[in-house]
């Protein structure tokens, strides 16, 4: 037992958390009754942190309901009494004209803010890289897509006010980890992103103040960026000259600059940090392994692309051989997902493949496969699923 929490706190520390699949669902479900919400129907892929992501059934609506929302942390969340809102603080230091101690009363003053958005986790998809990577196995559900209302960060540095020499904005949570050597999770954003009108910082997620594992009392949200920078347990921003040193900053969550070839061994080239989500696109109905019947068979999903829309959502019910597009329905909005659906005229008995892949307004297509890179991170290839179509 020893060893395990020690193994534990270890690949925590280099940013790999213990793969222990979906079959320990009693500490599972403890854990997540003590952080005060029930497991619902998420797949837990570790069980302390507890990671846990979405079927993707549940993407056949449009919000992804809090309690059915992924969850990752890399230390779990901090005591619940000490971000409770009484006891709460955040701070806003460094490179500002006058220091901040706000509570959430203070923050609710500014003018509220709400928005839809996906959030995703960079590791999503990781199980689907070759060669494999370790880290969270992560499969197709470490994201969803829900309503966020809070304040606009811009708003709490306007009042603290940016000195010229600020460029980094930085962000500590609440959280920490078992063991003092094992470092902070710590991140910083641009200030061009964190001055933003629509980055924010959230008390509300669908409605109903932020749960403790969404990162209550206060988080912050940058839309259309992957979840590492949307800080849970938000307590201290520091704005600084440059960007916040540190593993999770400088080592975690970079990808190379320019594609990997596997060939030439290592990335030679820059690690850059990860910002903007890639298109992307799933499948919700039918689920893997499903057996339909021949005529008109409803498939449908969603799609997004970071800060640009998506325009258009094609789906091959031959394994790949032809596409024809898909329906996308409602509005479209900035940072929320689309959903999108096809009615497939099933014809020919027997097992087939259904895949579905999206562009966006940028030109930008959902590739077959995703570039390695040594993180397994940013997965975006085409969505597959079996099916059979009975006589
Ligand atoms: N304070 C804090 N914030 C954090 C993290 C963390 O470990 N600590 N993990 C990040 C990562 S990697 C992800 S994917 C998202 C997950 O957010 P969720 O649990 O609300 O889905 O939170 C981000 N914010
Ligand atoms: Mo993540």
């Amino acid at each position: 037992m020893f060893r395990r929490e020690w193994l534990r706190t270890v690949l925590q520390g280099i940013g790999i958390g213990m793969v222990v699949g979906p079959g320990i669902p009693s500490i599972a479900s403890a854990q997540a009754s003590e952080a005060g919400q029930g497991t619902g129907p998420l797949t837990v892929r570790v069980t302390r942190p507890f990671d846990a992501e979405t079927p993707v059934r549940e993407f056949a609506s449009w919000l992804t309901p809090n309690e059915r929302f992924f969850t990752r942390s890399h230390f779990g969340p901090p005591p619940a009494d000490s971000v409770k809102p009484d006891a709460w603080r955040l701070t806003v230091k460094g490179l500002v004209k006058e220091e901040l101690t706000l509570n959430l009363k203070d923050l609710q003053q500014l003018e509220a803010v709400t928005l839809t958005a996906v959030l995703q986790c960079s590791g999503n998809g990781r199980a689907h890289h070759r060669p494999k990577v370790p880290g969270v196995q992560w499969e197709r559900g470490a994201v969803g897509n829900a309503q966020w209302t809070g304040v606009r960060l811009r708003d709490v540095l306007q009042q603290a006010g940016v000195k010229p020499q600020g460029v980094h904005v930085q962000f500590q949570g609440a959280d920490r980890p078992a063991l003092a050597t094992v470092p902070l999770f710590t991140r910083s954003i641009p200030l061009a992103k964190a001055l933003h009108p629509d980055t924010l910082l959230a008390y509300e997620m669908n409605g109903r103040p932020l749960p403790l594992l969404h990162g209550a009392p206060l988080r912050v949200i940058t839309p259309g960026w992957m979840a590492e920078s949307c800080m849970k347990w938000l307590t201290e921003i520091t704005v600084r000259v440059d960007e916040t040193p540190g593993y999770y900053m400088q080592q975690a969550y970079r990808i190379p600059e320019t594609a990997v070839r596997l060939s030439s061994g290592l990335p030679g080239s820059a690690m850059v940090p990860v910002e903007q989500m890639p298109v992307k696109s799933l499948i919700a109905a039918p689920a893997e392994g499903d057996t339909v019947r021949i005529g008109p068979v409803t498939i449908q999903g969603v799609a997004w692309a970071g800060e640009a829309p998506v325009v258009k959502v094609e789906v091959s019910c031959d394994d790949g051989k032809t596409w024809e597009q898909a329906r996308l329905l409602g509005e479209g909005q900035p940072y929320a997902w689309r959903q999108w659906q096809f009615v497939w005229n099933a014809r020919t008995p027997g097992p087939t493949a259904i895949l579905c892949r999206a562009t966006d307004a940028q030109g930008q297509e959902q590739p077959a496969t995703s570039p390695w890179n040594p993180g397994g991170f940013l997965w975006n290839g085409w969505d597959r699923l079996s099916v059979t179509v009975a006589a």
